[in-house]
């Protein structure tokens, strides 16, 4: 009997290692035989850690098991997927999974991670085959017809920018993946590496034979232990099987691929300010032009790419760009990973095709907040993301929507607040968050942040309101239109939502914050 626990560290933060262990105790105590395979988690944290049992009529769920519980599912008989009261069923029947549209996700929490032969059985490297057959310009041409845009934040269109790499003349190109993952309730990246990193693997690897590049590095964060160990096992495995090294599974093309460490900043994920930590340097923003698509690692074009970008590749040379751009509205084209944080009973990863909305989202998915009290918030597209109300619960998620209500997608994090949230205070941290994560090179983001906090305080000290007001909004304009890049570009977006949305919190209350 195969028995799966997850290795994910959402899982692990919920007792999966002392699940694991307990579950091998309690075979080898019966006489009975199991296999215990790690997986990554299929995203329904509430559950975690979640063990699944092969059985004959498919897989079947338990969660969330606590070490205690292991000896009852044993006398309750769940290696045969036998009844208890954590019994989930099938997990792909569970609702939550169920209305999802899992196309970069599909293997995630299924497969034994750092699997080659696993990776395998289960459609992985066809993407990289049919590339392979494809040539690099019609490989670029089935990532432009797909629709996909950057899963980083910003939402460029990829097979542009993989264009733009291809066309350039070099003698050295590189491909970066951005896995610095710094937003606030975001962990898409995470699960990914650690649940199917092959998958990034195969998505760079498309990347670098289209582009022409030899070289490849993965910018992993320092907060992501579990990730790294995966993706190092995964690069050893693809290497050892021939699909990545001096000859990319028979094609005569190399490609070496690595995977680094940054140090904990969020500045870090601005992708010049990575390519800056990556050659060694503290991460400090480069001006653009010139863009890293012609000038970026060590002066070379260089493809930077999200892992959720790079991990939707695959899929996308497998059953062609327009089956991918079926997916979707408008210009917002393909599937969305959304992770849904903060105050909510369901928390966890939604892949959905763009279009569903906040409201859906939190409510149909989250089950409302964690604490029973009404919603009255939630910041969607990370620190520098837009607090929405409730009264914009109805946009659907795609990027000209939340464009249109000046908000943003971001990285696709949600993180919910009930009604004891302080709109303020939040927009206080904001300008906070700023001055500690700012670079320091341009003046509006690293002077800015510092004097937006001080104003914020003279509002909330009922000092002059009104002309304090006026300054922080005459403030948030000039970060808005003078910084260098979008940390100081982007942090009014928090401010500005909460002053709008949520006046009543900003009126004096005599005395400043703590
Ligand atoms: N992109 C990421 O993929 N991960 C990050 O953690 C990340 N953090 C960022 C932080 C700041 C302050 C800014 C301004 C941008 C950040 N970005 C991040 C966006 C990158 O600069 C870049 O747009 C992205 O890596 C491009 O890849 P994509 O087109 O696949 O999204």
């Amino acid at each position: 009997v195969t028995v799966f626990i997850p290795r994910d560290a959402a899982a692990l933060a919920l007792g999966a290692e002392r699940v694991a262990a307990a579950v091998a105790r309690a075979a080898r105590e019966r006489g009975l035989d199991i296999r215990i395979v790690r997986t990554g988690s299929r995203g329904m944290l509430w559950l975690e850690p979640m063990v699944e049992v092969a059985t004959d009529a498919g897989r079947i769920a338990y969660g969330p098991v606590r070490p205690d519980d292991v000896g009852p599912l044993f006398e309750a008989g769940f290696l045969a997927g036998g009844a208890h009261a954590l019994r989930i069923g099938p997990p792909e029947a569970h609702p939550y999974l169920a209305r999802q549209q899992r196309l970069t996700f599909a293997r995630c929490g299924v497969i034994d991670p750092v699997s080659v032969a696993e990776y395998r059985a289960q459609g992985g490297y066809r993407g990289l085959a049919a590339a392979l057959r494809l040539g690099p310009a019609a490989t670029v041409e089935a990532v432009k017809a797909s629709g996909l845009r950057g899963r980083g934040g910003a939402g460029f269109p990829t097979g542009v920018k993989w264009a733009t790499v291809m066309g350039a003349q070099a003698p050295r190109k590189y491909v970066v993946c951005n896995a610095d993952e710094g937003d606030s309730g975001t962990f898409a990246d995470r699960m990914l590496m650690e649940g199917d990193p092959l998958t990034l693997v195969e998505g760079m690897t498309i990347a670098a034979l289209a582009v022409g590049a030899a070289r490849g590095y993965i910018y992993c964060r320092s907060e992501y232990p579990h990730a790294f160990a995966a993706l190092n096992e995964a690069i050893a495995a693809a290497e050892g099987a021939g699909l990545l090294g001096p000859d990319v599974m028979g094609s005569g093309q190399a490609f070496h691929l690595e995977a680094r460490l940054g140090a904990g900043a969020y500045i870090c994920g601005e992708e010049t300010s990575l390519l800056e930590s990556l050659e060694g340097r503290r991460g400090i923003v480069r001006a653009k032009p010139p863009i890293p698509a012609l000038k970026g690692l060590f002066g070379q074009p260089t493809l930077v790419n999200n892992v959720l970008s790079f991990a939707a590749i695959p899929w996308i040379l497998e059953h062609g760009g327009s089956a991918y751009a079926a997916y979707g509205m408008g210009r917002s084209l393909g599937t969305l990973p959304i992770q849904l944080a903060g105050n909510v009973r369901h928390g966890g990863l939604i892949e959905t095709a763009f279009g569903l909305t906040l409201r859906a989202v939190i409510e149909e998915f989250g089950g409302g907040t964690l604490s029973g009290r009404p919603v009255r918030a939630a910041q969607v597209g990370g620190p520098l993301g837009a607090y929405f109300p409730e009264a914009l619960f109805d946009t659907p998620m795609d990027y000209e929507a939340f464009a249109a209500r000046k908000g943003l997608l971001g990285h696709g994090g949600v993180v919910v607040f009930d009604d004891t949230v302080d709109l303020a205070r939040q927009a206080r941290f904001a300008f906070e968050f700023c001055a500690a994560e700012s670079c320091g090179k341009c003046t509006p983001c690293r002077i800015g942040a510092v004097r937006g906090v001080e104003t914020l305080d003279k509002v909330l000290a009922g000092e002059s309101p009104r002309e304090n007001l006026a300054l922080l909004t005459d403030l948030c304009e000039v970060m808005t239109d003078g910084s260098l890049c979008a940390m100081g570009g982007l942090t009014p977006v928090p401010v500005m939502s909460a002053l709008t949305h949520f006046p009543d919190d900003f009126s004096g209350r005599g005395a400043a914050m703590p």
